[in-house]
């Protein structure tokens, strides 16, 4: 036998695609694979669809040209624009990528209304009109009629509709699944914004989010048809690349829109016009139509999601509490950014890693299965009866039939002396005391931030924070076993402040062993959350506090699945500003978003620690 020598050996080996790994294509070479494939079995078709009101909705509809078959239709409503806009234009945006494209869909995608080259009037997170009469209209009436002339115009189609969107396209999904038409059977809202004012884009617990919204204020109104990428910081000129400073630069909110908006962003000054949980923003919150709901949901979100993981969660729990006929509610949670799961490998962030390619996995394996299953009864996703959750920390996916979980317990960490923080009550009193000043707000991320908010804060090293004399720490021995926390995190403070209101920030932190590699000591953030101690007892009807008097402030911090390992510790952090990522809190009690330079004081604010004053963190536990 000819004998061959090794290294023409080894160069066949390399060079023989079906033995070398074969390259993962890029990005872009998807994207253009898919838009080749889109332009060879598609014919792209724009509607102007006639709502019930006879305002006109702008939709493209891809359809596939193979007319042999039916298909189902797979729609997506945004505001953000469903460019290109022209037949002969092929986006790289077809649907929901290239998997839907070669099973075959049709593919819908509609400008919302009084957005782009739709009709009608543009309304914020319009509200939703549970007892609309013949001709008013609302997200779910014009989801509902446009399927009502899609299934009569568009041939070839399977009878059956699908809805998905992320963010503000979430908002529309779930607002088009209440009251849905009855050939709608799946939907998928992803990080849907379920209520900007709780939770979500706008207030958490009343404070703002400062760059978040005003980085997306300074473009939303200024996208055309020709400009319908999503909203990014890159359209306005902040002039620096030091965001801390152009924020302290900006002064109060006051100032944001006759310094740099100058009236081009109406909804801004609506929201500085609403400084309290009022009928302006209720209106807004979809959660209570959520109810009744006919088509399977799926709901999807990601741990490190800074824009809407409130929303993720209260439209699952929304679904869960009030729809018994949904053939299938569940909610998918992985370690993913605001709309990661829908991009990317998903198997890091920053410096902490997965392990896993949890972006490709759930792409094919869940959502892509859901609507394979629902609408063409074809493959079934292998998901659990209610939650499947990717557990960080031991980086693994886990199934749950209740989310929370039931069986887990409560265990409660309480603030001690020496920065302790253990599950037994302190028995001296006690409290621990910083100077907070809103000259030198504490940053929520180290270095210069970025124009909407730097995207690994979420998992971002706290130890920046913790070094700082107006950061209260705590934490408790190295772990002798794993802790894995499943579920709403519970805070209850027991505050007093030499002025007359005071935002609380408590940050959840996993403490990493000092010979972790390549993180020794890092003090990972897993779950934080703003609290403005105004609004303590009533979202709707602020209340200063009596200086020097002790208040109790409670609250829930959205969901985590994360396992404190053994030889890490738990951490908890305490602080009053978190800039500029949230709006910095005067101390004094006004009107913040109406706040002169003058009402901002330094104030000192005491956290008490005793059997009757047990501030702590509540988690829920499981195996
Ligand atoms: N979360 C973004 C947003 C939604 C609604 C209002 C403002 C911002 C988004 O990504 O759509």
């Amino acid at each position: 036998m000819r004998r061959f020598p090794a290294l023409f050996l080894f160069a066949l080996f390399i060079s023989t695609p079906s033995l070398a790994q074969v390259p993962k294509p890029t990005p872009a070479e998807e994207a253009k694979d898919h838009k080749e494939y889109v332009l060879a079995n598609y014919t792209k078709f724009e509607y102007q669809i006639p709502m019930r009101d006879g305002v006109k909705l702008f939709t493209v509809v891809y359809v596939p040209k193979d007319t042999a078959k039916t298909y189902p239709m797979l729609m997506h409503r945004t505001p953000y624009g469903v460019g290109p806009y022209g037949v002969d234009n092929y986006g790289d945006r077809m649907g929901n990528g290239s998997l839907y494209a070669k099973s075959g869909y049709i593919l819908v995608n509609q400008d919302v209304r009084g957005r782009m080259k739709s009709g009608g009037a543009f309304i914020d997170m319009r509200p939703h009109n549970p007892l609309k009469k013949k001709a008013e209209v609302d997200e779910s009436s014009d989801t509902f009629d446009t399927i009502e002339w899609l299934l009569k115009k568009v041939p070839g189609h399977n009878g059956k509709v699908g809805l998905y969107g992320i963010s503000y396209p979430g908002f529309y999904a779930a607002a088009g699944m209440i009251d849905a038409h009855p050939a709608l059977k799946a939907v998928s809202p992803q990080a849907p914004v379920m209520d900007m004012f709780d939770g979500d884009d706008w207030r958490h617990n009343g404070a703002l989010l400062l760059t978040h919204n005003f980085g997306f204020e300074a473009v939303f109104n200024k996208m055309t048809p020709q400009l319908y990428r999503r909203p990014g910081s890159t359209e306005f000129d902040f002039g620096t690349n030091d965001f801390y400073q152009f924020f302290m630069e900006m002064g109060p909110l006051k100032n944001a829109d006759p310094k740099h908006f100058k009236g081009s962003s109406p909804f801004w000054n609506d929201v500085m016009k609403h400084p309290n949980y009022d009928e302006f923003c209720k209106s807004r919150d979809l959660r209570p139509h959520v109810k009744n709901v006919k088509p399977a949901v799926l709901t999807v979100g990601g741990w490190y999601d800074a824009e809407d993981l409130a929303g993720t969660i209260h439209c699952y729990n929304r679904v869960a509490a009030t729809s018994p006929d949904c053939p299938q509610n569940v909610l998918v949670m992985g370690p993913w950014v605001h709309g990661g799961w829908s991009r990317g490998d998903g198997d890091a962030l920053g410096p902490v890693k997965f392990n896993a390619k949890t972006g490709e996995y759930y792409r094919k394996e869940i959502e892509f299965a859901f609507f394979e299953n629902h609408l063409k009864g074809e493959k079934v996703a292998a998901l659990p009866k209610a939650a499947l959750m990717f557990e960080t920390g031991t980086n693994r996916w886990r199934r749950f039939d209740t989310w929370p979980p039931k069986d887990a317990e409560k265990v409660t960490f309480h603030f001690n002396a020496n920065q302790g923080l253990t599950s037994t009550k302190s028995q001296a009193d006690g409290h621990d005391e910083y100077i907070s000043d809103p000259a030198k707000p504490v940053p929520y991320i180290e270095g210069n931030g970025s124009g909407r908010y730097e995207k690994t804060y979420m998992i971002a090293d706290q130890r920046f924070a913790g070094r700082r004399t107006d950061v209260l720490v705590y934490q408790t021995p190295v772990l002798t076993d794993d802790t894995n926390v499943a579920g709403p995190i519970e805070v209850e403070l027991h505050v007093s402040t030499t002025g007359t209101d005071a935002d609380f920030i408590v940050k959840l932190i996993d403490v990493y062993p000092d010979d972790f590699p390549d993180m020794n000591g890092y003090q990972q953030l897993i779950r934080g959350e703003p609290f403005r101690g105004k609004f303590r007892n009533s979202m709707s009807k602020p209340e200063p506090f009596e200086p020097g008097k002790v208040a109790v402030i409670k609250f829930s911090m959205p969901d985590v699945s994360h396992s404190f390992r053994t030889g890490h510790r738990i951490m908890v952090q305490v602080q009053s500003t978190w800039f500029p990522f949230v709006d910095r809190n005067p101390q004094t009690f006004c009107d913040i978003n109406a706040a002169t330079d003058a009402d901002f004081k330094k104030a000192t604010h005491k956290v008490h620690r005793s059997a009757e004053m047990p501030s702590g963190v509540t988690l829920r536990v499981v195996k």
